[in-house]
């Protein structure tokens, strides 16, 4: 597969001539696909287009940028078959989770479609007679997305739908381990009728072409998703030129088991928080803070159920968890794996990378527990980012909730028990973006706003709905309309 960028509503190779290839993680004999490597000149005609695309775009009623939205959802969900089997070959999570990252922008594309109607701003009564007060949303202009790799479909579509629906045009600069899923995207986008230049498609580094788009003069914000590393850097060079932006980067997410939990219901939320995604999710449930008179017997039903746990190539339908992305972050998770045991952990279960039978040729790490952890060791603090999960011992609801909000990080937690006083106090004083009660930290819906406190992003949740993404894709814009046709002075003549 051959995959060019997306500028201007035209498929072409980058202006070098360069390229670079994508790989399934499973098997990396597999070439994916042969990717334009993109450099500055790349993105100047990508942003060049997306402005001589923004003052039409912005003109189209937001009704009718609903409609294209619509179709997009529409198309989506015809194709949802084969963009689900792409994720899984290029990204690796298996079919199930592939499909439903697919979902995720279906979900999406017809909750903004429906939002092309609302839109809303406010309509306030004045302190003044003949006079009215009123805001409106307007789009910011160009707005740069940059996209991870762990949800090649959802989360580009997060940003790309409400950036549309609010009236901006878009540049998106997806992972360079997933480039074929964020092109199979945009070509149903395409297909759906988006004129030209309103979404454009720019692969390749983030040195090369996301630094250089996401400063570009042209470029009116920002919104990323990825590593804290980038994300934090990002920050510091958009806040020198006053550039909107919102970052979502990293997570420490804990599940709090109680002793009076369904343990049994903890353990499977606890498998799919740390395991699903091979533990690459930024909800990813890498922390387990579990009650001490159940802690000895959950951590063991916790090691038997992940050494059962079936690794292998997605596609297969008796595979529970695919590869490591690359090689890079493989070697990442087993230096982590190594400092826990240095630190004294006890390891559990797990702890190797797996290189034979059906995970010969793929970056497989067995799923890995690991107990007796203290808060202060770095596997309890830093994010991992792979399928790695460490049992803290707690005495009771304050130690948990303490150790919990202990970390730099607050983007999702959980906790497990059936006291609704316990789990009442867990959702007002966990200070995390998320707090899921008796389910995984994982698996947030798009009609409510998706953002992490403290460390785990700027603040400002720029997915899900309404006090999510259309607050950030949109800037406000006040009107006081006076028709009383005489001076009339606010404050003063009241
Ligand atoms: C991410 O891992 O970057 O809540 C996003 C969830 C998914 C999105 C995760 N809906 O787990």
């Amino acid at each position: 597969m051959h995959i060019l960028n997306f500028i201007g509503g035209e498929w072409v190779s980058a202006a070098g001539g360069k390229t670079f290839q994508s790989f399934n993680p499973a098997d990396t004999r597999q070439i994916v696909a042969t990717v334009a490597l993109s450099g500055t000149e790349d993105v100047d005609r990508a942003t060049a287009a997306a402005r001589k695309a923004f003052p039409a775009w912005r003109g189209m009623p937001a009704p009718r940028r609903g409609e294209i939205l619509f179709r997009a959802g529409e198309l989506l969900s015809r194709e949802k078959g084969r963009l689900g089997e792409l994720v899984t070959r290029e990204m690796g999570k298996v079919s199930a989770e592939g499909l439903g990252d697919v979902q995720e922008a279906i979900d999406i594309a017809f909750y903004m479609a429906g939002e092309g109607r609302r839109l809303q701003g406010e309509t306030v009564p004045s302190e003044l007679p003949g006079k009215d007060c009123k805001s409106l949303r307007a789009p910011l202009g160009v707005v740069a997305l940059i996209t991870p790799w762990n949800f090649p479909i959802a989360i580009p579509a997060w940003k790309i739908f409400p950036a549309l629906i609010c009236g901006n045009t878009v540049i998106l600069k997806p992972s360079s381990d997933t480039p074929a899923c964020a092109a199979a995207l945009v070509e149903l986008l395409e297909k759906a009728g988006i004129p030209p230049g309103v979404v454009n498609l720019v692969h390749g580094s983030g040195e090369m072409a996301g630094e250089y788009l996401t400063t570009h003069p042209e470029v009116n914000a920002v919104s990323f998703t990825g590593s804290s590393i980038v994300g934090e850097k990002l920050e510091g060079m958009l806040g020198k030129i006053h550039r909107p932006m919102a970052t979502e980067m990293g997570g420490k997410n804990a599940i709090i088991i109680m002793d009076d939990a369904d343990l049994t219901l903890a353990l499977e939320g606890v498998l799919w928080g740390g395991f699903g995604t091979t533990g690459q999710r930024c909800t990813a449930a890498s922390r387990l803070v579990i009650h001490e008179k159940i802690y000895d017997r959950f951590v063991e039903m916790l090691a038997e159920a992940a050494a059962r746990l079936r690794l292998g190539d997605g596609l297969e339908e008796d595979t529970d968890v695919g590869p490591i992305i690359n090689e890079r972050q493989q070697q990442k998770v087993l230096e982590y794996i190594r400092t826990g045991v240095s630190e004294g952990a006890r390891l559990v279960t797990g702890g190797k990378p797996v290189t034979t039978g059906a995970c010969a040729h793929g970056y497989f790490i067995e799923p890995t527990v690991f107990a007796d952890v203290t808060p202060t060791m770095r596997i309890a603090r830093e994010e991992i980012f792979g399928p790695v999960v460490s049992a803290i011992k707690c005495a009771d609801l304050d130690e948990a909730i303490s150790i919990v909000n202990d970390v730099g990080y607050g983007l999702s937690s959980a906790i497990y028990s059936r006291d609704v006083n316990k789990t009442a106090r867990a959702e007002h004083d966990l200070e995390t973006g998320i707090v899921y009660v008796n389910a995984s930290t994982i698996g947030a819906e798009i009609q409510l706003p998706f953002g992490g406190w403290k460390h785990s992003g700027s603040g400002h949740p720029e997915a899900g709905g309404r006090g999510g993404a259309i607050d950030f894709y949109s800037r406000v814009k006040v009107v006081y309309r006076d028709f009383s046709g005489k001076l009339q002075r606010a404050q003063i003549d009241k």
